[in-house]
């Protein structure tokens, strides 16, 4: 057979396919976004699971009057091919390519923008809102999943959406995982739903019974449906969805596109809010992805053959597996200490800590916000939480963090992974606010290491404390520096002086300690001595050893993997204006902008952190101050 994906340029070329046709068009997306993913990395089982879901959408639906929210936006590869991106899928991810998530700057089709999860059915509901408003018509439709439906934010929004009772359609996309197995009790509900055979058959005999019925047959069936519903929600011991005020219909075979575009077409003419609970397979199509789904959830490049990713040359051990392998052996001796991870104990490394403290782990699903205070719960009862969050995700948790940990001054300590540049996943998942958001909080304690052997000392001496910390630090691998498997204590707000100098102070933090090592050696070659300063704390700041910088070299250079805006490099300003003390200062970091995708390298690079860079921009701040 001919391509069929060779004659679909925008959605609407889907219409007349034929369900053949459909399930050809299928296989040559899976295909595509395959062999794209095994090249450009990416989240590939999430987007195998969706294909037949986004074929009889946007085959019943009309994009992009009717609009389609995706949760995450990390199964939109589909959605992403069928509306004009085709040609253009080989730079996924990549610097100045598509991105990997729904943005609504890339095209009219990407209704909203996303990446973190639980966000659609609030944003669907806006759209909807708006629509009536604005006297507009379009149907709209968010597709999230169980893993995102652990959020409370998709509570909060089921519920104001069940009492407003507009025209919406909320689709589940139940596969049964989050990144890891998926948890909490919704989770085990839609199972029970899922596997209720009784449900299933009662369901079947009802329909069935209805409409055998002579004469009345179909009519009856339509307005007897409240019956069907009734006997549903007793099987179901009540249907949670109806109650909050959805009409649900579920669960469906999300790879059949037949029954699909049927259930869709009849959801199309609802005048109040329908839930449909669509299960599909993570990986689906795909052996390899199939068999390990929370590996394939997000992948660098691999063999498609074998499935096994193109093995990196032998890197150092990750910061998360030194963090992980720390707090096993802090937790051995201190039983104060518990770990929680909000849906990531892979990615944090905690999935360790679980298999070998099962009572002292605890896993929230995607509810950075209930992490935090079930943390400042525990502490306030004497335990020692480590919450291992991203830095991104970490945003949501920002209140709590304030008013249930600092303000009542509870020894959490906050780990946070994926701080600084993260690469291609974009501006959605960058950790670079961290600095700027943890800094304004008082009682709030940050320590940033230098490398992965500082971040085994800097944990050990956040649990010894007896107030919030936290620790910041990057993704990727450590620098390989030896690690002595000792825990020593750092003193608090005290920098470590790395080099001595005459001319410039390299005010450091974090990954930019290297950086500013390197461009202290390159600007030796041109004749400038750098004092280099590891300052390990963002709070609070080593003032001391800022003013004496100050005193002994001409200028200062401050240096953070963060926003400029109010971060480490504000910090020194204000304790320079706080003491009178008039020097000059060059800022290094992160301008007032969001980063794009592209490689980490390439991003330190755009914004000029990188040592060479560096120490052209030292020279050049040099001669501009006439120094
Ligand atoms: C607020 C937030 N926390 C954590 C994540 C990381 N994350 C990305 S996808 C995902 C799991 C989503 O599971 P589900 O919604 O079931 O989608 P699936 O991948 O199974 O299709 C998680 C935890 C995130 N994107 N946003």
């Amino acid at each position: 057979m001919d391509s069929v994906l060779d004659r679909i340029h925008t959605p609407m070329d889907l219409h007349g396919l034929s369900i053949f046709e459909l399930e050809f068009l299928a296989k040559e997306l899976r295909q595509l976004i395959i062999e794209t993913v095994s090249k450009n990395g990416g989240h590939l089982a999430p987007n195998l699971g969706t294909i037949e879901l986004t074929l009889a959408l946007y085959s019943v639906f009309s994009l992009p009057e009717d609009k389609v929210v995706w949760d995450v936006g990390h199964q939109a590869y589909a959605h992403k091919i069928l509306t004009g991106r085709r040609n253009r899928f080989a730079t996924l991810r990549k610097k100045g390519g598509i991105t990997g998530f729904p943005n609504i700057r890339e095209s009219d089709y990407d209704s909203f923008g996303v990446g973190h999860a639980s966000t659609s059915i609030s944003a669907a509901l806006g759209l909807a809102v708006a629509r009536d408003l604005l006297k507009k018509d379009g149907h709209i439709i968010a597709v999230i999943g169980d893993g995102a439906l652990t959020g409370g934010e998709a509570y909060e929004a089921l519920n104001h959406a069940g009492a407003l009772k507009i025209p919406l359609i909320v689709i589940v996309n139940d596969n049964h995982m989050s990144i890891d197995a998926n948890v909490g009790a919704m989770n085990e509900y839609l199972t029970r739903i899922r596997l209720a055979p009784e449900y299933r058959k009662a369901k079947r005999d009802m329909t069935s019974l209805l409409r055998s019925i002579p004469h009345i047959g179909d009519t009856v069936y339509k307005t007897a449906s409240h019956i069907k519903d009734g006997v549903r929600a007793a099987l179901v011991a009540g249907n949670l969805f109806e109650e909050m005020g959805f009409h649900y219909v579920g669960p469906l075979d999300g790879h059949n596109i037949q029954t699909l575009k049927e259930i869709f077409t009849q959801a199309k003419e609802s005048n109040e809010p329908v839930l449909l609970h669509v299960c599909t397979k993570k990986g689906k199509g795909y052996a390899p992805a199939e068999n390990a789904p929370d590996r394939f959830h997000g992948i660098g490049k691999f063999n498609i053959e074998t499935g096994e990713c193109i093995p990196s040359p032998s890197a150092p051990k990750t910061y998360t597996k030194v963090f992980s392998d720390a707090l096993i052996a802090l937790a051995e001796h201190d039983k104060r200490i518990v770990a929680i991870t909000a849906a990531m104990p892979s990615g944090t490394g905690l999935k360790a800590f679980g298999a070998r403290y099962p009572s002292r782990f605890f896993d929230t699903g995607i509810a950075e916000e209930h992490a935090m205070t079930l943390a400042a719960g525990m502490a306030a009862a004497g335990l020692h939480p480590v919450l291992a969050l991203y830095s991104t995700f970490a945003q949501r948790a920002f209140d709590q963090l304030i008013h249930d940990v600092c303000l009542q001054g509870l020894p959490v300590t906050l780990a946070l992974d994926r701080a600084g540049l993260v690469g291609e996943d974009g501006p959605t998942h960058h950790g670079v606010f961290d600095l700027t958001y943890l800094r304004m909080i008082p009682n709030m304690t940050i320590f940033v290491p230098k490398d992965e052997e500082e971040l085994r000392y800097m944990l050990g001496t956040a649990i010894g404390l007896p107030s919030p910390t936290a620790i910041r630090y990057p993704r990727g691998c450590g620098l390989g520096v030896p690690l002595t498997g000792d825990f020593r204590d750092i003193p608090i707000g005290k920098a470590e002086l790395l080099q001595e100098g005459q001319d410039v102070s390299l005010l450091a933090l974090g990954t930019m300690v290297r950086a500013a090592q390197q461009a202290a050696g390159l600007l030796a070659s041109a004749g400038i001595s750098c004092r280099v300063v590891n300052m390990r704390f963002a709070k609070p700041v080593d003032v001391e050893e800022i003013l004496q910088s100050a005193h002994k070299t001409r200028c200062l250079v401050t240096m953070e993997e963060n926003v400029l805006t109010g971060g480490f490099g504000s910090a020194v300003l204000e304790a320079l204006a706080d003491a009178k003390v008039p020097v000059p200062v060059l800022r290094i970091g992160i301008p007032d902008e969001f980063v794009e995708q592209g490689t980490r390298q390439e991003q330190l690079f755009a914004y000029a952190m990188d040592p060479e860079q560096i120490s052209e921009r030292i020279l050049h701040f040099l001669k501009e101050t006439m120094l």
